[in-house]
């Protein structure tokens, strides 16, 4: 049994701004309505002469500079192409390269180097540091450009996750966790998660700066222009709260991720890639997983801190809202993964769900009826079938589940040529009749991994289960031929290629897990499957993903037997109908918080009627808001209008924070703890009649009054 927790002294972190204050920026030169008409049929001639010519072309730039224009070499090539990101306010260096190109054009990274735009696809790049908020990019012909609405059910997402890079994890970048085994960092204080990786790493040195030296490499504006190169429109990019907080017992480096996230938005917008930002921890732990922050115990939702947990999640899910769906932001970052795989086998159906529907009903406050990101949630590892009709009249909620092979019991050291088929057979069905049933779905991970080998898929020091060292499991073969990549032969090769395909074409709206593995210290990457870029590099993923449309009904010969259409209902994209969520289906969730907790009666503390006592946050904590880029206009003083971080002038309710004298238990560490006594319990708190307001409190409305 555990020891009874020790309440926390809740030191604040700094944050970036608080409300009221926000960053000093001057405000954007007005343009006429002919200058934008002049760069309306300047993109136009772009997209004509991209089609015409698909060779060596250049604009100049159209805004004050004075360099070039037309198409032609003449544009001398000087000058880093990017302005700064994240908020530290240094002036461009003098600028006077192209803004623009196709195939065969220079690309000018942000840290100066170059490189040619080997794009195939007729796709268009875009920046021009003189507007740095202009959304022309587009990644693909057959891509909608940024500035064009994306056709949920008709285009399709054709993406990678950015696993690894903003959220580390052991078998993505091995080389970080692997010199901090041994010493100080050995077993069972060894780097296995980022709370373990992060306190190793100011044991050795200054976490601060070599997290933010992992930021500064394993990601670079190369693989936004590789990404859209590769026949890709989207990104999925998960990232930590702690990009906006941290309290003061949680040892994650704050902040520094956010700079990298405004990098991200800027390199997307670029190459035209859309992103899906996903929310890869939670406060507490949504799963117990190493890549939820911290390895161990569920305390999101769950335990005695779970409702607590919950309310500032609810806080972060917030700021990220008003900072994304402000008008610089909203053309690029289109979707909000609000919850990276919770685990509902302990967390609970109708608690995950009622916190799905809290989130939703805030977010559309913020942002209004059918403005602001699609809203994406997992399905908790129950399938999608579960929620088939599952909040109709919602607005724009997409339904994201996780298939892998990888970690079936038993495992299968089959060839990968024998899985081909499964997906066209097992996922298909599914996310169709998902499409049909609960509204847009899609696979925001999936991999062309047959099995778990590879170094630390599981988890650091964990093993797999082909060979029998993962607990619990029972050897079936060896890792011998699935680990080494470089003796791969035709036939394995093709094998993995047939599964790419198969999952491409039965998924239809995915996300691969991940674009890139890191090698490990022995100079080479050792969990192959995991990673695009090595598979487009070595034959085993598709240069064109565009050909596994049709490959399920054709080459696996799996027919096809829950057709989609393409057309989703007006209100599941947004349109008529959203934001008047059916009655009963609210009603049935009564009040937010939860008042009921899964799985209490097995708690040595929890009893179903200690629930109401669980302590909670109060809504008068200062309001966090997250800096934008600064970007000044080369040649002048001026600086672009990065937003304030805030689009909802109305939303002014305070954030959730401690309440003083509560005696709360460590937020991590709270399952099967004493309820703490310091009357900060929903019941404590009505009875004492306190005034309890904030967003979403109490009882629902039976509709929806959302969106102003
Ligand atoms: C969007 O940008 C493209 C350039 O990629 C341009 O041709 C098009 O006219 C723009 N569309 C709108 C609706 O502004
Ligand atoms: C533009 O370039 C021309 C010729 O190179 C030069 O004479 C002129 O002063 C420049 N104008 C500005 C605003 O820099
Ligand atoms: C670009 O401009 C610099 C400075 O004016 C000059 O030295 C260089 O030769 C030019 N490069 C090209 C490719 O024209
Ligand atoms: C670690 O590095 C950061 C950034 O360079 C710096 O602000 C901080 O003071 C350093 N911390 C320590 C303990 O030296
Ligand atoms: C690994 O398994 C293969 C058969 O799948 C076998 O031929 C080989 O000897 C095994 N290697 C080792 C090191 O056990
Ligand atoms: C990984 O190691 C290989 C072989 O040593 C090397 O060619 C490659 O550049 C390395 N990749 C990275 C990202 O360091
Ligand atoms: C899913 O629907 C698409 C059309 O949107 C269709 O091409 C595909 O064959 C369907 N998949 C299955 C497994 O029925
Ligand atoms: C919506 O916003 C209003 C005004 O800011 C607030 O009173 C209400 O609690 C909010 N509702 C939700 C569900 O956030
Ligand atoms: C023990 C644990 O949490 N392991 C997870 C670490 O992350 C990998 C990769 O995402 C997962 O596969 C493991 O389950």
């Amino acid at each position: 049994m555990r020891q009874l927790g020790t309440s926390t002294n809740y030191a604040y972190e700094q944050p970036y701004t608080q409300r009221g204050k926000p960053l000093p920026y001057t405000p954007q030169r007005r343009r006429s309505r002919a200058f934008w008409w002049i760069i309306a049929l300047i993109g136009l001639a772009i997209i004509v002469l991209a089609v015409v010519l698909p060779v060596y072309f250049t604009i100049g730039r159209h805004s004050s500079s004075n360099s070039s224009s037309g198409t032609g070499t003449g544009s001398n090539g000087s000058g880093a192409g990017g302005g700064s990101g994240g908020g530290s306010a240094q002036p461009a260096p003098a600028f006077n390269g192209p803004i623009s190109g196709g195939q065969g054009s220079i690309l000018t990274f942000s840290d100066g180097s170059t490189q040619v735009y080997g794009n195939p696809f007729g796709g268009m790049w875009y920046f021009d540091p003189g507007e740095p908020f202009a959304d022309y990019a587009q990644a693909q012909s057959w891509t909608p450009p940024l500035n064009e609405s994306w056709r949920y059910g008709v285009d399709l997402i054709r993406g990678v996750n950015l696993g690894g890079w903003l959220v580390p994890e052991p078998f993505i970048v091995p080389s970080l966790f692997e010199q901090y085994q041994s010493g100080s960092c050995a077993p069972p204080y060894n780097a296995q998660d980022e709370w373990t990786l992060t306190n190793c790493m100011n044991q050795n040195g200054n976490a601060t700066q070599l997290m933010e030296e992992h930021y500064q490499t394993f990601i670079t504006e190369a693989d936004f222009a590789a990404i859209a190169s590769a026949g890709l429109n989207w990104v999925r990019i998960p990232v930590p709260f702690w990009m906006i907080s941290t309290y003061s017992n949680e040892p994650f480096v704050p902040h520094v991720s956010w700079t990298y996230f405004l990098l991200a938005i800027q390199w997307a917008r670029k190459y035209g890639l859309r992103i899906n930002m996903d929310l890869h921890t939670l406060p507490g732990s949504q799963n117990g997983w190493n890549h939820s922050g911290k390895l161990g115990p569920i305390n999101f939702l769950f335990g005695v801190m779970g409702i607590a947990n919950a309310q500032r999640a609810l806080s972060y899910i917030r700021t990220l809202t008003e900072f994304v769906a402000q008008p610089q932001y909203a053309g690029v970052v289109q979707m909000f993964s609000i919850a990276n795989e919770p685990w509902m086998p302990v967390i609970g159906q109708h608690q995950l769900q009622n916190f799905y529907l809290e989130a939703h009903n805030m977010i559309r406050n913020i942002t209004g009826l059918g403005q602001g990101p699609f809203i994406n949630i997992h399905d908790g590892f129950s399938g999608m079938q579960l929620w088939a009709g599952w909040l109709t009249g919602s607005d724009r909620i997409a339904l994201d589940t996780h298939p892998y092979f990888a970690f079936n019991a038993p495992a299968s050291i089959a060839p990968p040529s024998s899985f081909v088929q499964a997906p066209c057979s097992g996922w298909g069905p599914e996310l169709n009749a998902s499409m049909v049933q609960f509204g847009f779905s899609m696979a925001g991970e999936w991999s062309v991994a047959p099995n778990d080998c590879g170094l630390w898929v599981n988890g650091v020091g964990l093993g797999n289960r082909v060979e029998g060292t993962y607990p619990g499991s029972t050897a079936v073969g060896n890792c011998t031929t699935s680990d080494a990549w470089e003796e791969w032969d035709a036939d394995y090769k093709a094998g993995l290629m047939g599964i790419a395909l198969s999952s491409m074409d039965a998924l239809q709206n995915w996300f691969f897990w991940t674009w890139k593995i890191g090698n490990s210290t022995a100079g080479r990457v050792e969990a192959p499957f995991w990673s695009y870029s090595l598979g487009l590099a070595n034959g085993w993923i598709p240069p064109d993903p565009r050909q596994a449309v049709g490959y399920c009904a054709g080459t696996a010969g799996v027919p096809m037997n829950e057709p989609f259409d393409g057309v989703l209902s007006a209100w599941q994209t947004g349109g008529q109908g959203a934001g008047t969520i059916a009655v009963d289906q609210l009603a049935s969730y009564g009040q937010w918080p939860i008042e009921s907790m899964n799985s209490v009666s097995t708690s040595p503390y929890l009893a179903p009627s200690d629930v109401v006592r669980l302590p909670q946050y109060t809504p008068t904590g200062a309001i966090l808001t997250l800096p934008g880029p600064t970007f000044t206009t080369p040649s002048s003083t001026q600086t672009a209008d990065a937003g304030d971080g805030w689009v909802d002038e109305q939303d002014q309710g305070g954030y959730w924070t401690p309440i003083g004298g509560c005696g709360y238990p460590d937020q991590w560490v709270a399952v099967g703890v004493a309820i703490p006594t310091g009357g900060c319990g929903a019941l404590e708190r009505r009875a004492g009649g306190e005034e309890v307001g904030g967003e979403g409190r109490g009882a629902r409305p039976t509709e929806a009054p959302l969106g102003r």
